[in-house]
């Protein structure tokens, strides 16, 4: 089964170099993986850096396609959605944040359940659980600030997820393209809009512990990204309800 893999990129030549060989390598060893960094808005000088690392990268690795530049921000949801939209023969969309946080052997591990037998039309989400036998490493305060905002939204929106924020998703296409239209939100809430959608489609979605390790020069704001992500949860159950189920 095909994946398209988005990688939303805003600023990101200076870390990219961190991650996304290693991301390609991975990918190249898997096969039917689909690589394209979206970038859009960094500026004609960043756009001009990501460009020549991603070209000689291109040469290298087969699963790693062109990238979409676009001049406007549209965050990063608008980001990962524009992306999906290149979508051509894939039957999963996917995306994975730029900076390595999550490494690209777990988006390996990801993509290998999803083509398993028994997930085959289920949203897998990667979650950050501090378990033992996981190694999740976050700044305390990024974890408590994580763990308030996981809480208000699994309350606010009545889902048990534990994590709607991870930057790994991956989503059937199909499930997709029928909630795509609805989808307003373009911002760092854009993944719990996506989640209500799919889940009032029906469509399941498992949470699935990942390690992770945080990677500084981060872009979230803690207050200011805080508060238009609770406001944008607010949005979101006033305008589709709470699940029910
Ligand atoms: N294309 C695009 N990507 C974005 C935008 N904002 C954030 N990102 C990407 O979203 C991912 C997560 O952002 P990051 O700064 O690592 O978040 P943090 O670690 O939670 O502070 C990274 O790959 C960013 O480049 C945006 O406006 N456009
Ligand atoms: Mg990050």
């Amino acid at each position: 089964m095909k994946v398209l893999l988005i990688v939303p990129c805003y600023r990101e030549s200076s870390r990219i170099g961190l991650f996304l060989p290693e991301l390609c390598a991975e990918m190249d060893r898997l096969g039917d993986v689909r690589v394209m960094v979206v970038e859009d808005g960094s500026g004609a000088d960043e756009q001009l850096k990501m460009k020549a690392l991603l070209d000689a990268w291109q040469v290298q690795y087969h699963c790693l396609k062109s990238p979409l530049m676009l001049d406007e921000n549209v965050g990063k949801g608008g980001a990962v959605y524009e992306g999906w939209a290149q979508a051509v023969d894939e039957e999963w969309l996917a995306f994975v944040d730029a900076d390595g946080a999550c490494p690209a052997r777990e988006v390996a591990r990801l993509i290998g359940i999803v083509r398993s037998q028994d997930s085959r039309s289920r949203a897998v989400f990667a979650s950050r659980v501090k378990m033992l036998g996981k190694n999740v490493q976050r700044l305390l305060k990024r974890h408590l600030l994580g763990r308030v905002y996981a809480t208000l939204v699994s309350e606010m929106l009545n889902v048990p997820v534990y994590d709607s924020q991870c930057g790994l998703k991956l989503v059937p296409r199909l499930a997709y393209e029928q909630v795509a239209r609805s989808l307003a939100i373009r911002g760092f809430a854009f993944d719990v809009e996506l989640m209500v959608a799919l889940l009032k489609i029906g469509c399941p979605i498992e949470e699935v512990p990942i390690d992770w390790c945080e990677v500084a020069g981060g872009k979230v704001s803690m207050i200011r990204d805080s508060w238009r992500m609770a406001k944008d949860v607010w949005k979101i159950r006033s305008e589709r309800g709470i699940v029910v189920g």
